[in-house]
C-alpha cells in the first residue's frame, strides 16, 4: 500500500491571542482531522506560515503535530528554507522525531541553476535517512522546473514523490508516465479531481483543514468511477475556494476553522487580517461545509 495516498491537510499554524503558537488548537485540529479520516499531515508548509515563524517555532510546531498524530497517520515535515544549512538542521530535527518523510520547497530568493538546486536536495538527503518529497510550487517559490528536471529528481531513489502545486496538469501526467514510482500529490485543491484523473495519488492542501470530508469523498467517488458525483463535490468545494482566494486563502481558512470552534487568531504579519466584508462572504458559505461530528 502507498503510505502517501489520499488526503493530507497542509496544516495551518494557530496562534494564541498574544500571537504565539497555539498548541492546544493545533492538537484539537489534528485530532478532528484524524477522526474525519485524513490519510496524514503535511506540517510546516506554506499553509503553516513557515516563513513567518522562527526556527524554534517551526520545530515546536512539528513536535506538536507529530505527538498529536500519535503514529496513527504519517506526518510529512516541510523543512525547506532559503539556506541549505537551515534545511539540513530542520531535517535532522524532523528525523529525530520519526516523521514519515521530509519535504523541501526549492530554495528561493537568490537564483540557482538546476545543478545547485540538486546539490541542495542531496545535502538534505545525505544528512537524514528519510524519503524526500520535492515541494514544487512555482507561484510562490519563483522556481519553475522543466519536465526533464523533474525527471532528474526522479532518478534519485531517495526522492519518493512530488507535491505538485501547479496548474500544469500535463506536467503532472507526464511525470507519472515517465517516473511511475514517484508519488504525486496534487497541490491546488480547486483542481483535485482533474489532478486525480491525470494520475495524482492524493493531495496536500490548505482547505482540507476545514473541509476534508468533501475531498475524501471526491477521491472515493473518482475511484468508484462516479465522475459526475465527484464533479458535483468539486463544484461545491470550489464555490468556497473561489471566495477564499478573494478573501486571502490563509486568513480565510483560519476564519473557517474558527467558525468550526478552534481558535486561530489570524495570520502573522505581514499577512493582513481578514476584511470584515470577506468574513461575511465566507460566513454565507458555511452551509456548504457539513456539520462536524464532534459539535
Ligand atoms: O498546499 C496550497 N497552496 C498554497 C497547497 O499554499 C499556495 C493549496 O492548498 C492552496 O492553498 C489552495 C487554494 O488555492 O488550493
Amino acid at each position: 500500500m502507498n503510505t502517501f495516498k489520499g488526503i493530507f491537510p497542509a496544516l495551518i499554524t494557530p496562534y494564541t491571542p498574544g500571537g504565539e503558537l497555539n498548541e492546544a488548537s493545533l492538537v484539537a485540529l489534528v485530532e478532528r482531522l484524524i477522526r474525519q479520516g485524513v490519510a496524514g499531515f503535511y506540517a510546516m508548509g506554506s499553509s503553516g506560515e513557515c516563513f513567518l515563524l522562527d526556527e524554534a517555532e517551526r520545530r515546536r510546531g512539528l513536535e506538536v503535530v507529530f505527538a498529536a498524530a500519535g503514529g496513527r497517520v504519517p506526518v510529512i515535515a516541510q523543512i525547506g528554507s532559503t539556506s541549505t544549512r537551515q534545511s539540513v538542521r530542520l531535517a535532522e530535527h524532523a528525523a529525530s522525531l520519526g516523521v514519515a518523510a521530509v519535504s523541501s520547497v526549492s530554495p528561493f530568493y537568490y537564483k540557482y541553476d538546476f545543478a545547485g538546486l540538486l546539490t541542495h536536495y542531496r545535502a538534505i538527503m545525505d544528512a537524514v535517512d528519510l524519503p524526500m518529497i520535492v515541494y514544487n510550487i512555482p507561484s510562490l517559490s519563483g522556481v519553475t522546473y522543466t519536465l526533464d528536471q523533474l525527471q532528474q529528481f526522479g532518478s534519485d531513489p531517495r526522492i519518493v514523490g512530488i507535491k505538485h502545486t501547479s496548474q500544469d496538469l500535463f506536467q503532472l501526467e507526464r511525470i507519472r508516465a515517465l517516473v511511475p514510482r514517484l508519488t504525486v500529490f496534487n497541490g491546488f485543491d480547486e483542481m483535485f479531481l482533474a489532478g486525480l484523473s491525470m494520475g495524482a495519488h492524493g493531495a496536500i492542501g490548505t482547505t482540507f483543514s476545514f473541509m476534508a470530508p468533501k475531498f475524501i469523498r471526491i477521491q472515493r467517488l473518482y475511484e468508484a468511477g462516479r465522475m459526475a458525483d465527484a464533479l458535483a463535490e468539486q463544484h461545491s468545494a470550489n464555490t468556497v475556494i473561489a471566495a477564499l482566494i478573494a478573501a486571502g486563502v490563509f486568513s480565510g481558512t483560519k476564519h473557517f476553522i474558527e467558525r468550526q470552534g478552534i481558535a486561530c487568531y489570524g495570520c502573522r504579519e505581514p499577512m493582513q487580517a481578514l476584511h470584515p466584508e470577506h468574513a461575511a462572504r465566507l460566513d454565507a458559505l458555511l452551509d456548504q461545509l457539513e456539520p462536524l461530528a464532534d459539535d
